[in-house]
C-alpha cells in the first residue's frame, strides 16, 4: 500500500522566502533543498555513481556489513527515511528490518515528489506486506508529520545533516527529538574529515556532474521564479574550509550583471568575482557527531564506520 502526504502549499511560499532571505545575506547564499527537482534529483543520482564520489560507496559498504545489526540493535516496527530520495541504499536497511520480521511500515520522507512517489511503489512492489507511507515534505518543517506509534527508527542518511549549519544541526536534532517516544531512535549518517584532495576531487568530478548540479540551482530559479539566470555568466567554485571542516560549493559571477527574479520581486546586481554559496557539506569526526547528538537528548549506542574510516553510522536512543 503507498499513501502519498502532501501539503499543496509548502513549496512555493517557501521557496520566495528562502531566496529572498538567502540572497540578501554575505556570502548570497541559496539553500540546497532547491536543488532536487526532478532534474536536480536526476544529476544527483549521476554524482552517487562518479568515481570520485566515495561517501555512497562507504555508505554502502557499512550498511551491506552492519544492517542486521542495525535493526536488531533499534528493535523498530516503523522505518522512516529523512531525505529518501531514490531509496536506493535504504534496499539495504529494508532488506534486514523486513527479514528479522520486526518491520510493518516505511515512511519515506523527501521533497522531489516525482522521485518520491517511484521509490514507494516500487519498494512496495518488492516489499508485500509492508506499509509504505510516504511524506512529500522538508524534513526541517515537517517533522510533526512523521507516523506515530510502534518503535520507530529515523534514518537520516547519506551525509545530508552536512548540509545544515551548526545552529541548523543544533535546532534539527533538538525537534526530532522532540517528535520521538522514548526506546525511538535515529540512524545518522555523516561524512568524515580526510584529506583536503580526496574531498575536492568528491566535489569537483572530471566528468562536470557536481557542476552541472550545483547549477541546477540557477535553473530552478529561472523556471520557478521566472528568473534570467544567464548559466553561462557563472563558474563553479567548489572548495574546501579547513577552518570550519567543510565543502563550500559556490558560484561565481564572471562578470558584473544584473539579474531579475520576478517571482521574488527581487532585482540582483552581481559584482565581477561575486559568489553565491549554494552548499555547504560539513565534515564530522566520531566525537562531534555523538556530541551533537548527546546535547539534543539522544544517547549513542553504537558507531559503525567503513574500513578506512570515510564516513560513519551513528546509533542514537531517546
Ligand atoms: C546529498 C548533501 C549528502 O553533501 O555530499 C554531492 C550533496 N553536493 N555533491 C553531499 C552533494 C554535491 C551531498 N548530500
Amino acid at each position: 500500500m503507498v499513501s502519498v502526504l502532501l501539503d499543496p502549499d509548502w513549496a512555493s511560499g517557501s521557496l520566495v522566502d528562502d531566496v529572498r532571505r538567502g540572497l540578501a545575506s554575505h556570502p548570497r547564499t541559496l539553500p540546497p533543498k532547491w536543488l532536487y527537482d526532478d532534474v536536480g534529483s536526476g544529476l544527483f543520482d549521476e554524482i552517487t555513481r562518479l568515481p570520485e564520489y566515495y561517501p555512497f560507496a562507504a555508505e554502502r559498504s557499512i550498511l551491506e556489513a552492519h544492517a542486521d545489526e542495525i535493526a536488531a540493535a533499534s528493535h523498530a516496527t516503523t522505518l522512516v527515511e529523512l531525505g529518501s530520495g531514490t531509496s536506493e541504499k535504504t534496499r539495504l536497511l529494508l532488506d534486514a528490518f523486513t527479514g528479522s520480521g520486526q518491520l510493518t511500515r516505511f515512511t519515506p520522507v523527501d521533497v522531489s515528489e516525482g522521485t518520491l512517489r517511484d521509490a514507494a511503489l516500487q519498494l512496495a512492489e518488492r516489499y508485500p506486506g509492508l506499509a509504505v507511507e510516504a511524506v512529500v515534505g522538508d524534513f526541517t518543517l515537517h517533522l510533526a508529520e512523521l507516523p506515530r506509534g510502534g518503535r520507530r527508527m529515523v534514518a537520516f542518511l547519506g551525509g545530508t545533516i552536512g548540509n545544515l549549519y551548526l545552529e541548523e544541526r543544533r535546532a534539527f536534532l533538538g525537534a526530532l527529538a522532540d517528535v520521538l517516544e522514548p526506546g525511538d531512535s535515529v540512524l545518522l549518517g555523516t561524512d568524515l574529515v580526510k584529506s583536503a584532495d580526496r574531498l575536492i576531487a568528491a566535489y569537483d568530478d572530471e566528468a562536470g556532474v557536481t557542476e552541472q548540479f550545483v547549477l541546477n540551482a540557477l535553473r530552478v530559479l529561472n523556471r520557478e521564479l521566472d528568473a534570467d539566470f544567464d548559466l553561462d555568466g557563472f563558474s563553479y567554485i567548489p572548495f574546501w574550509d579547513a577552518h570550519m571542516e567543510r565543502m563550500d560549493l559556490r558560484l561565481r559571477s564572471e562578470m558584473p550583471q544584473r539579474v531579475s527574479i520576478p517571482g521574488a520581486d527581487l532585482v540582483l546586481d552581481l559584482a565581477s568575482g561575486e559568489e553565491i554559496r549554494v552548499e555547504i557539506s560539513t565534515k564530522f569526526r566520531v566525537s562531534t557527531v555523538a556530541a551533537e547528538l548527546e546535547a539534543a537528548g539522544l544517547g549513542v549506542t553504537r558507531v559503525w564506520t567503513d574500513d578506512p574510516g570515510d564516513f560513519a553510522l551513528t546509533l542514537a536512543t531517546k
